[in-house]
């Protein structure tokens, strides 16, 4: 970025963050994707007399609601819920519910201004949202978790539409909650529509949409290496989280011929250097998908592997690290740990999980370094092609929808490099937010002042 670049950022995170105060995870993505459109801005007027960038920065609208329901001793509680509704630009809002204790408006605010950037890379017709609630579904019962859904989707209902807004599954919310999310949604609305999307196969859900994600981020990951002429075969892979895009982007690395050492969760990570083989995954899916185990339990069936309290994999030696957990869980530290180690990607299934200091430390490195929006933007593509579906009234097969998520992923990664590209060293950063830029600015402009 140039000088006179950077006092023009600075000067518009100056006004963002006097608009937006306490939101630090929402600075973080905006930051980040400004640095990066800033001279494409400067050197084109017609976004600058539009004020482009200060109303792609501001969502459309924000829609808070309380949660109340009772647990199974009776006792009444309430939450907090959100749908932020960020940019419809280029088609009706799409983006996941995220049920967490953690979840504040900041981090829906970033994941939706993502989002926006992601359903653009994706090329099918979505604009960016995400909601959630800062709901605790750890230790839940089945029931406490159905009654806390109905009584979500007893307000969001009327915000949300196959054609308005389509939500979908994030941390804490999968194959689960979109079922009691939807039969609640079907009974309020009385309609069988393509409303969210994750649904169950038996009732308009998409194959290959529960390992959409995590395929997605190890294809994109296939196509950084092709691109220097090499594969992941043969290579060690370090994978954080094991939810619903860690187990899947395991899978993947699998089949591509690669070995996993690492997985984990919230209570720290286990390391296995003989590698995660299928037997071995299988039993890591019924832990986590059916018996909501934890992660030291792996270690425990398998004393060829260790387990970590507390910490965090990327300080094992790998050729490549998939994060899949959460935002911010690379640091610094973290950083400068993988790239000492001699990392040669880093592929992002999860949202921004990697702090700025770590990306500003990749793109030193100049290692493969695939962000979050481009990296994971198969699990809503995917959800896209079940939108597709749901309207034509058909189901595609497993093969035809993984092909057209390959074909999706290769796409995104050929707009990063004729974005990004620069002397021969591919900057995925830049190249994916110019040019999931490019499509909402040019859709806003041709909408006129609105
Ligand atoms: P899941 O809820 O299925 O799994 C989340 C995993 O991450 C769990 O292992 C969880 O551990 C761990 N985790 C969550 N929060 C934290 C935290 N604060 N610190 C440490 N570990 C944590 O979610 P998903 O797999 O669906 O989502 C993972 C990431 O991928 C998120 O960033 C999400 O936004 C992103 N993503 C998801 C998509 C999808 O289709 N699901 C699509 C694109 C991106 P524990 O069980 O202990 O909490
Ligand atoms: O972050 C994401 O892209 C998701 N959680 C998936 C969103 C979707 O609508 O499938």
């Amino acid at each position: 970025m140039s000088n006179a670049c950077s006092k023009e950022v600075d000067q518009f995170m100056q006004g963002l963050i006097k608009r937006n105060p306490h939101e630090p995870e929402f600075h973080q993505a905006v930051q980040e994707v400004t640095e990066s459109v800033m001279s494409l801005i400067l050197d084109n007027q017609k976004y600058q007399d539009a004020q482009i960038l200060e109303r792609m920065t501001e969502p459309d609208r924000i829609v808070i609601f309380r949660v109340t329901w009772e647990a199974d001793d009776g006792t009444v509680r309430a939450n907090r819920a959100w749908r932020v509704q960020f940019n419809n630009a280029i088609g009706p809002y799409k983006g996941g519910l995220r049920f967490h204790p953690s979840v504040t408006q900041s981090i829906l605010k970033f994941l939706g201004f993502e989002q926006v950037f992601k359903n653009s890379l994706t090329g099918l017709p979505m604009g960016g949202a995400k909601g959630g609630a800062n709901f605790n579904p750890r230790g839940k019962s089945r029931s406490e978790v159905m009654r806390f859904c109905q009584s979500l989707m007893i307000e969001l209902h009327r915000h949300i539409g196959e054609d308005t807004d389509v939500p979908a599954g994030d941390i804490g919310v999968g194959s689960r909650e979109i079922s009691f999310l939807f039969g609640q949604y079907k009974r309020l609305a009385n309609r069988f529509v393509g409303t969210l999307t994750g649904k169950g196969l038996e009732f308009g859900g998409s194959a290959g949409r529960k390992e959409a994600t995590g395929y997605g981020c190890v294809y994109f990951c296939e196509n950084m290496f092709e691109h220097r002429g090499d594969s992941m075969v043969g290579k060690t892979v370090a994978v954080s989280g094991s939810g619903n895009v860690a187990i899947y982007a395991i899978e993947k690395s699998l089949t591509m011929g690669a070995k996993v050492v690492t997985a984990s969760d919230s209570s720290g990570f286990i390391h296995d250097p003989n590698g995660i083989d299928q037997e071995k995954l299988a039993y890591l899916k019924d832990l986590k998908e059916e018996r909501r185990g934890r992660i030291h339990e792996y270690a425990e069936k398998y004393p060829e592997a260790t387990f970590h309290a507390g910490e965090r994999p990327w300080n094992v030696p790998v050729d490549i690290a998939l994060p899949c957990a959460t935002q911010n869980e690379i640091s610094e530290k973290d950083a400068h740990a993988l790239v000492q180690n001699g990392v040669l990607a880093v592929s992002e299934g999860a949202n921004m999980p990697s702090v700025a200091e770590a990306v500003t430390i990749f793109r030193e490195a100049k290692i493969l370094y695939g962000p979050g929006k481009a990296a994971n933007a198969g699990g809503v593509a995917v959800s896209g092609l079940e939108q597709s579906q749901n309207a034509l009234r058909l189901s595609w097969s497993r093969q035809e929808v993984d092909a057209r998520l390959q074909g999706i992923m290769h796409d995104i990664h050929h707009k990063c490099l004729e974005h990004g590209s620069d002397n021969g060293y591919v900057d995925y950063v830049k190249g994916s937010n110019v040019a999931g830029f490019i499509k909402v600015a040019d859709a806003m402009l041709a909408y006129g002042v609105v």
